[in-house]
């Protein structure tokens, strides 16, 4: 989780060396429709910069699964967008799944770009161009890899649109003090008294929430939720009680706070992200996506409480073949 200090900078330099370079994957900002895939953390990543793209660029996209599109991609869909494309994420560059949905997106016509941090993988064979990012991640628990894709997508996406990349290295060296403030507050927390995970987040912050109750699952076998924050009154908050941990990742608005009463008012402990944040000097709309630190620090946390060695997560393997 520390390492994130270094992994950023380097992922920073990396993707401008890769624009300099191989020029910008321009396709993409030409297309009707764009689809971002991955399987696990890297489909949260996928969900993350789906919203971001669109956001930014108002170019249609959607966030799926790898096995959705080899398992049940049609040649009907998306088929009255005229230039479709498709975004591939894997740290691996080998997971199966994402690796057949490539080829299922070459198939149907649609140019691809993998991002990975491997580049003898599968991915970079089948995609057509590839993003490598040069970062060594020991861990089965995707940690720096999410950070770092993140980052990394975003960059080429503000430099397409002329913007100004430098404001990502004012993150240089700071991560230390984000990882202190979350630190503090999760320790002012009495983990053992919850039975209940809850993390909520709406847009590219639903990414997070997903991401986040993943981190909590592999790091330390806790029972988690993750939806789109409104959808939380939706039926979910019958299970909310003294017992429940929720976390709201977002900014620190009105919408956020009133639904951070609402949830302490059901006996909820209730951390906003939002608010949370501002307390660090970096807390720009920018960098949202270091919030998944307090996720990463928390499942850590909890594990070390249950005896868990978050080295080893039980049934997982770094990379999923079939
Ligand atoms: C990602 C992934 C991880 C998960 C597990 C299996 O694969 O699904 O998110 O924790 O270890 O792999 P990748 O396609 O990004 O390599």
């Amino acid at each position: 989780i520390k390492e994130q200090t270094k992994s950023i900078e380097s992922t920073y330099i990396a993707t401008k060396r890769f624009v300099e370079e191989r020029g910008l994957p321009s396709f993409l900002f030409e297309s009707d429709i764009v689809y971002f895939i991955g399987c696990g953390t890297s489909f949260y990543v996928a969900i993350f910069l789906s919203r971001y793209f669109t956001l930014k660029t108002g170019i249609e996209s959607k966030a799926l699964p790898g096995g959705e599109i080899h398992g049940a991609f049609e040649e009907n869909i998306g088929r009255h967008y005229l230039k479709r494309a498709g975004v591939l994420i894997s740290r691996s560059g080998d997971s199966t799944d994402t690796v057949l949905a490539c080829r299922k997106f070459k198939e149907n016509n649609l140019k691809t770009l993998g991002i990975t941090l491997n580049k003898d993988s599968s991915l970079s064979e089948v995609s057509d161009e590839t993003l490598i990012l040069p970062i060594n991640e020991e861990g089965i628990v995707m940690t720096k890899s999410f950070t770092s894709i993140i980052l990394s997508f975003q960059m080429l996406v503000d430099i397409n649109l002329n913007e100004d990349i430098s404001k990502y290295a004012k993150v240089f060296g700071k991560i230390d003090e984000i990882i202190k403030v979350f630190e503090n507050e999760i320790t002012k927390i009495n983990l053992i008294r919850f039975k209940h995970f809850v993390f909520l987040g709406l847009g590219m912050y639903e990414g997070l929430a997903r991401e986040a109750s993943l981190k909590l699952e592999e790091m330390s076998l806790s029972f988690t939720e993750a939806f789109s924050s409104y959808e939380y009154r939706h039926g979910p908050k019958s299970l909310a009680d003294d017992k429940t941990l929720v976390c709201i990742f977002g900014e620190d608005e009105e919408n956020n706070q009133t639904l951070e009463k609402e949830l302490r008012d059901l006996g909820s402990t209730v951390i906003n992200l939002g608010k949370l944040f501002k307390k660090t000097n970096i807390h720009s709309k920018n960098v949202a996506f270091l919030q998944i630190l307090f996720a990463q620090i928390l499942g850590l946390r909890i594990a070390k409480n249950k005896d868990i060695n978050v080295d080893r997560p039980r049934n997982l393997d770094k990379v999923v073949k079939f």
